[in-house]
């Protein structure tokens, strides 16, 4: 199946070389001049800490690589993406990569992609589409394992201590892969013990402002909560705002876990408000471009791409904040 895609996209690539010749400089047809690749790059936006380091990472990798960026940002909105993806192909870029807003509902799109012989890169988020075809390759993290994370520190956390854990969640943009997966890893951990009740759950959009709105809600209504599972850090940000403005003490009366790893909630790790962070990596930019020259030329690469990553206590937090690029 893999090799038959290879195939097509080396087809795909050769069509588009062919035709990049017989225009003048190229220029026109979304070639840039010189025979650089042209990589259209369909953002989720800038939403939150990781997607600013995320797109100063492929900004940067593209310059350093010698590619062309073609950059969008669709501002957290599906239609915008798929609009940047239709308009990337009417360019004829050579290669498309984007970031899932949502996993639903890309099968139209990427289908125009593959029959204008572009091949696709998924980084950051998958989709759920069945046919596999439809992309080379997906680079980014395992969503489901950092929710297991973030699951396996609270049951040690807890462990021994008896009488009930009262869990707020916040998620993140609804359908979208970071917060079905970091949801469902948790779950999976947590439901092993019945002392542990997540007792109000919402979508805070990945956003500071969403996840302060979110917790005072969840403050009003909820009479005891021990512990936030938040899917991001921005929304932790929030949130720890909240529970401040409601004179309680973040990290203490509340304890609090989340995901990203980025700089401001290792601030938050070493002031004691956030416990424990489970890390989610956005420097995606170098290996993207290594992946945008191997499938512009045809070349095998691995269908699904790992980024390696860690967890911090508030400890290794404060230890790692000095060098800390994001
Ligand atoms: O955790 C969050 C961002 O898709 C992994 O999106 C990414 C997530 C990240 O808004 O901060």
């Amino acid at each position: 199946m893999f090799k038959r895609a290879a195939a097509a996209v080396l087809a795909g690539a050769m069509i588009v070389g062919l035709s990049a010749c017989s225009s003048a400089g190229g220029s026109s047809d979304g070639k840039s001049p010189g025979g650089k690749i042209v990589l259209g790059f369909a953002q989720v936006g800038a939403e939150s800490g990781w997607r600013t380091a995320n797109t100063k990472s492929v900004q940067e990798a593209a310059k350093k690589a010698g590619i062309t960026l073609k950059f969008s940002d669709a501002q957290q909105k599906q239609e915008n993406q798929i609009k940047a993806i239709r308009s990337f192909i009417q360019q004829k870029v050579d290669v498309i990569a984007f970031s899932p807003v949502v996993e639903s509902g890309w099968d139209t799109v990427l289908k125009e992609a593959k029959a204008a012989h572009i091949p696709v890169i998924l980084t950051d988020r998958a989709i759920d589409s069945e046919d596999t075809s439809l992309y080379e390759t997906f680079l980014g993290s395992d969503f489901v394992e950092e929710g297991k994370k973030a699951g396996d520190w609270l049951v040690k956390e807890y462990q021994g201590k008896p009488g009930e854990v009262n869990i707020v969640q916040l998620e993140g943009t609804t359908g979208s892969a970071p917060a079905n997966d970091r949801k469902s890893g948790f779950a999976d951990v947590i439901k092993g013990d019945p002392k542990f009740k997540v007792v109000a759950s919402q979508t805070g959009d990945f956003t500071r402002a969403k996840g302060k709105e979110v917790m005072q809600a969840f403050l009003k209504a909820q009479p005891k909560i021990d512990v936030l599972y938040a899917h991001n850090d921005d929304m932790a940000l929030g949130a720890i705002q909240a529970i401040e403005e409601a004179g309680k003490k973040p990290g203490t009366d509340i304890r609090i876990v989340s995901v990203d790893g980025v700089k401001d909630a290792f601030t938050a790790m070493s002031q004691g408000k956030i416990n424990f962070d489970v890390e989610c990596n956005p420097l995606l930019g170098d290996q993207l471009m290594e992946l945008a020259k191997k499938v512009k030329n045809g070349e095998s690469v691995e269908r699904r791409i790992k980024t390696v990553e860690g967890t911090f206590t508030p400890e290794q937090a404060t230890a790692a904040l000095p060098t800390r690029q994001y």
